[in-house]
């Protein structure tokens, strides 16, 4: 390997990792899953969530989440949920990234292309511009869109969540659910550099193995570290 093997490679930033897909298609497991997969090989990563993540965009996760500003329509609710975003980038996505933690958000702005533009028919020129005000440049090096058929997904959210109310988006009925794995999909295929899909049908283990393989592939976090003097060449 040359010495200049890691020249290109930006270490003084984090890496960004979003989770994208339908209803409880193990997200949050997976995204857990990689950050303990990255500290195991050194990487310091911080794991969040949209809508949430800071003090402020938690306090309007409620909001949305509850149906308080559903009567108000879908590009209503993409105002909140880019509201929200403005925080969670501003105070915890972007400083973590410029201190060279890599961060692994649940959901992020794929899912206001998805779920308010795509299934609320959301003017597209309006999520792309509430998209450009809320993250600017801090876009995710890799989405990983986790893909099943909607009925799994949402079996395993109604187990997890026990007999309580289903949340606003949950309760939608097959057909949402079915467009909604659809809209992610094109997502994925209109931006292949950024997007990898992964077959999410599976158990937690092999599909937290198919998942480090791609970030490894596409990544390079021990590349990453070496390049930052801070571990051996490597994956
Ligand atoms: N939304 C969000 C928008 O409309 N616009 C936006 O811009 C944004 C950011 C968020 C809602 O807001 C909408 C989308 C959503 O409807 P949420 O509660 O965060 O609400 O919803 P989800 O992200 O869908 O969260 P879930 O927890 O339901 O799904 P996850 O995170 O995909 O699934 P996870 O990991 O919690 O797993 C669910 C259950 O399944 C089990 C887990 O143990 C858990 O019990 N599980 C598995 N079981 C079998 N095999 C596997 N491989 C499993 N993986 C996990």
């Amino acid at each position: 390997m040359s010495s200049n093997a890691n020249a290109g490679i930006d270490a003084g930033r984090g890496r960004f990792v979003t989770f994208e897909g339908g209803e409880g298609a193990g997200k949050s497991t997976q995204a857990r899953l990689l950050a303990a997969a990255l500290a195991e090989v050194g990487v310091d990563a911080a794991t969040t969530r949209e809508p949430g993540g800071s003090k402020t965009a938690e306090r309007l996760r409620e909001a949305l989440l509850s149906g308080l500003v559903e009567p108000l329509g879908p590009a209503a609710e993409a105002l909140v949920f880019a509201a929200a975003r403005i925080d969670h980038v501003d105070h915890l996505i972007r400083p973590a990234l410029a201190s060279g933690r890599w961060v692994i958000c649940d959901r992020f702005v794929d899912s206001t292309r998805a779920y308010q533009g795509a299934l609320g028919n959301v003017d597209p020129s309006l999520i792309a511009a509430l998209e450009k005000t809320a993250v600017g440049d801090c876009r995710p090096d890799l989405t990983l869109i986790l893909d099943l058929p909607p009925e799994t997904g949402l079996a395993r959210a109604a187990r997890r969540r026990g007999p309580g109310a289903v949340d606003r988006f949950e309760k939608q009925g097959p057909e949402f659910h079915e467009q909604l794995r659809r809209a992610f999909l094109a997502i994925a295929r209109a931006e292949p550099e950024r997007c990898a899909i992964v077959d999410a049908d599976t158990d937690e283990a092999t599909l937290a193995r198919e998942i480090w393989s791609v970030v490894t592939r596409k990544l390079r976090p021990l590349r990453w570290l070496a390049a930052r003097g801070e571990g051996a060449m490597g994956a």
